[in-house]
This record gives C-alpha cells, sequence and structure tokens, in this order.
C-alpha cells in the first residue's frame, strides 16, 4: 500500500475549510491507503497559544478525526510531539534548506506581516519541520489545500537535495489537490482563505458552531450586488458558497448553478446553512462523546505514536547514517 500522511495543526478550533479541506477527503483515501493522520502540536507553537488551550485543542482535534469517519484501526492517528524524530528530522533537514527559499513562503509573508517584530523563528522554520513530518514516513501522498501547495514543494525540493547529495533516502512526496473544498474562503472576505486564527468569527465556520450561529454567520456572508447566482471569480462569495455545497454534497457546481435558475441569494443562502448544520450535526455529537471518554483516546494515540515512532526512527537513523554521525 502507497503511504498518505496529513495532519492540522491545534492552533485554534477547527474551521469548515480545515474539514472540507482535509478531514473529509482523508476518510475516502483511508481506504487505500496506509495513512498517518496527525495533531501537529509542534507547528502550533510557532503562534503564540495558551497552554490550557493547546491541549484541550489536541484532544479536540483527535476526536473530530475519529468522529468524521477516521478509523484508528485502519489508520495510524498520532500526535507530533509524541514522536521525537520529527523535532530531530527538521533540525537535519534545516541544515539542508536556505534562508531564501523560506523567506519567499507566502504564508511565513502573510503571517510575518501580521506580527510584525514578534515573529518566532519557528515560524520561519514552519515548512521544515512540515518537510520532516512528511518524509519521515516514505510518504506517497500528501492530500492537503490549495494554501499548502508551496510547501509540499518545498519539501520535495529538500527530499531531492538530501537524495542526490548522499544517496537515496526519501520517497519524493506528491501533493493531493481534491478539486472540492480546495479552499473555503472567508466569509466576510471572500478573497482570503478561511482561517482558524482569523479574528472576525463571522469569517470562519467551526466545526463546533451551533446551527443559530451557523445561520447567522451565512446570513451575514459577503456577497455582491449582481444579484443572480453565478459560479465565478467575479461574484467570490456566492462562488464560495456554492463550492462548500459541491464540496459537502459531491454536486457539481454547474449543477448547482442550474439548481438556483430564478431564484435570490436569501435562499442560497438559507439552504448552504442548513447543509452545513446537517453535515455537522452528527460529528459534533460524536465529538462531545468522545471527549467524555479520556481513556479511550488516550489508548488511541499511544497505540499511534508506537507505530509512528517505529518507523519514523527508522528513516532518522539512515538519515543519521548518511551525513555522517557515528551511531550508537
Ligand atoms: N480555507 C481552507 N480551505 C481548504 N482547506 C483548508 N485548510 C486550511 N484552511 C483551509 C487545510 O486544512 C489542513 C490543516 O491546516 P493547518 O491547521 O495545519 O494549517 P493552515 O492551513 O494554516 O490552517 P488554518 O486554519 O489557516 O490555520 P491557522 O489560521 O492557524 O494558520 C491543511 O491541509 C490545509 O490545507
Amino acid at each position: 500500500k502507497k503511504v498518505l500522511f496529513s495532519g492540522i495543526k491545534p492552533s485554534g478550533e477547527l474551521t469548515l475549510g480545515n474539514y472540507l479541506g482535509a478531514i473529509k477527503n482523508w476518510v475516502k483515501l483511508q481506504e487505500e491507503y496506509d495513512s498517518y493522520f496527525c495533531v501537529v502540536d509542534l507547528h502550533a507553537i510557532t503562534v503564540k497559544q495558551e497552554p490550557k488551550d493547546l491541549r484541550a485543542r489536541t484532544l479536540q482535534i483527535l476526536a473530530t478525526y475519529i468522529a468524521s469517519g477516521i478509523d484508528p484501526d485502519k489508520c495510524t492517528l498520532f500526535i507530533q510531539s509524541h514522536v521525537p524524530a520529527h523535532s530531530e528530522a527538521q533540525w537535519l533537514l534545516n541544515c539542508f534548506t536556505y534562508m531564501g527559499e523560506l523567506s519567499r513562503m507566502t504564508q511565513y509573508k502573510d503571517k510575518s506581516q501580521k506580527l510584525g517584530e514578534s515573529i518566532s523563528a519557528g515560524l520561519f522554520n514552519y515548512p521544515v519541520l512540515m518537510a520532516a513530518d512528511i518524509l519521515l514516513y516514505n510518504t506517497d501522498l500528501v492530500p492537503v489545500g490549495r494554501d499548502q501547495k508551496q510547501h509540499l514543494e518545498l519539501a520535495r525540493d529538500i527530499a531531492i537535495r538530501f537524495n542526490n547529495l548522499y544517496s537515496p533516502t526519501f520517497k519524493v512526496p506528491e501533493a493531493y489537490i481534491p478539486e472540492a473544498g480546495a479552499k473555503i474562503m472567508d466569509l466576510q472576505n471572500p478573497e482570503k482563505k478561511m482561517s482558524k486564527s482569523e479574528d472576525n468569527p463571522n469569517g470562519y465556520i467551526l466545526i463546533n458552531d451551533s446551527p443559530d450561529v451557523i445561520r447567522k454567520k451565512i446570513s451575514r456572508a459577503v456577497t455582491d450586488t449582481v444579484g443572480v447566482i453565478n459560479y465565478t471569480d467575479e461574484q467570490p462569495g456566492i462562488k464560495n458558497l456554492i463550492n462548500i455545497i459541491s464540496a459537502i454534497t459531491g454536486k457539481k457546481p454547474e449543477n448547482i448553478v442550474a439548481d438556483y435558475e430564478g431564484q435570490g441569494y436569501a435562499k442560497l443562502k438559507q439552504d448552504v446553512a442548513e447543509i452545513i448544520i446537517e453535515e455537522l450535526k452528527p460529528i459534533q455529537d460524536e465529538v462531545n462523546k468522545l471527549l467524555s471518554d479520556k481513556a479511550y483516546l488516550e489508548s488511541i494515540y499511544r497505540k499511534g505514536a508506537e507505530k509512528a515512532n517505529y518507523v519514523a526512527n527508522k528513516t532518522l537513523r539512515k538519515m543519521q547514517r548518511k551525513i555522517g554521525f557515528i551511531q550508537l
């Protein structure tokens, strides 16, 4: 079986973007691949985190994976910091990555603009840690939203560079960017992707939002003055709502447009809200159930850590040997 790796960072509550761009697709892919799904807590601390919240969210994300249909018996579910090889491999790979490459990453540029002087070195190095995550498991495929494509390309470049410098060590991973849900946009600013660390809560739907909150946020979503439902870049707000329906129902955007011929934005918004509520309700109920059984969650991440440590340490030892470290 080919290997698949992906993860989400516990830097905020999960959004509909994380769900449609990542988790929902993993559920399908797990049948076909030897899958590793990680909660990437080391990535989360690249920006300031409250320890109590970080702990709670880490478990919540793990529970959301399972509640969404990721099967712990088929996949390896683990927490990144339980596998120290990630941090160590990152150091090694740092020495094969150029400052110039990292400073060209758009996510870094966006976030550093927002944070100014107080940006951490960790945020700058973030893509190297992501490369380590992926390369340690001999990953073939990395399902990500479109926003992560550039980071994945860097991981490929680093792998190829290391392989050429020493000898074939890493499998060179491919990105898998599913069309539906590839990029869900901010409801208040549909030129920007929906993000869990966005300040304005009206911009995102949380997986955990109540039906009333979902209805309110969708009804306030920014649209346009055209007044006709089309699927076009000229109407990014409407396009985003259509994309959300498409990602949830599997319907093609052009068929959704046809369904709404002659109808107004209010009807479209009402329907989007109900479709989201119906999709999220069973997940919310299951997450709550899982979170009340901490012993079960612990058994899952312990089992996951054991398998992940075994595989990751093997790759790490290989890297150390090739670099020229004396091994114990
Ligand atoms: N808006 C989105 N549309 C589609 N996919 C998305 N993803 C994130 N936002 C969208 C996908 O979710 C996965 C996990 O992402 P992450 O948490 O590791 O980092 P991120 O991409 O930086 O996510 P956020 O929500 O924007 O977090 P913050 O605000 O903390 O930076 C990835 O597969 C990503 O593509």
